[in-house]
């Protein structure tokens, strides 16, 4: 009896040990260089910024919303045999150390039906929700889709 006892709570310790080390550090998300939102094109808008894990935990960027569209998706185009396919990701995994940029092209986040405030030379207010991280709130500047694309390449 005692024995079996005995294995079972080292099994949850050994249980509780590993659980502890995945969440082990403090992840510190942040937006580094400009935010940029590209004017609407057929109902939704794309968004260039740079996100930065300065801490030393690893942490995951679990959604975006902004009050000036219906939704915000996390989004990554890839490219084969010639054509461009874009497909929702649920969450984006930023470990410790880890810079995130997200471009038009690659991997990027996407205003689903932005509204009318949307529009080139206006800003648009993003919240950016992490696992770990505090939520970080930005002002995202709209510009041209092609200004967009060049800005972000640098
Ligand atoms: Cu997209």
């Amino acid at each position: 009896m005692l024995p079996s006892r005995r294995s079972r709570l080292l099994g949850t310790a050994v249980l509780a040990v590993l659980l502890a080390s995945c969440a082990s550090g403090t992840p510190q998300v942040e937006v580094v260089g400009p935010v940029h939102v590209a004017a609407p094109v057929a109902g939704s808008s794309q968004v260039a910024l740079t996100l930065v894990n300065r801490g030393d935990g690893d942490d995951e960027l679990v959604s975006v919303s902004s009050d000036a569209a219906l939704a915000v998706e996390i989004h990554r185009t890839t490219i084969a045999d010639g054509s461009a396919t874009m497909e929702t990701l649920d969450g984006l995994p930023i470990g410790a150390g880890e810079e995130v940029v997200f471009r038009p092209g690659g991997l990027h986040l996407m205003l689903v039906v932005p509204d009318e405030t949307v529009r080139e030379g206006g800003t648009v207010g993003l919240v950016l929700d992490f696992e770990r991280s505090e939520d970080v709130v930005v002002e995202g500047q709209v510009v041209d889709l092609l200004d967009l694309a060049e800005g972000t390449t640098e």
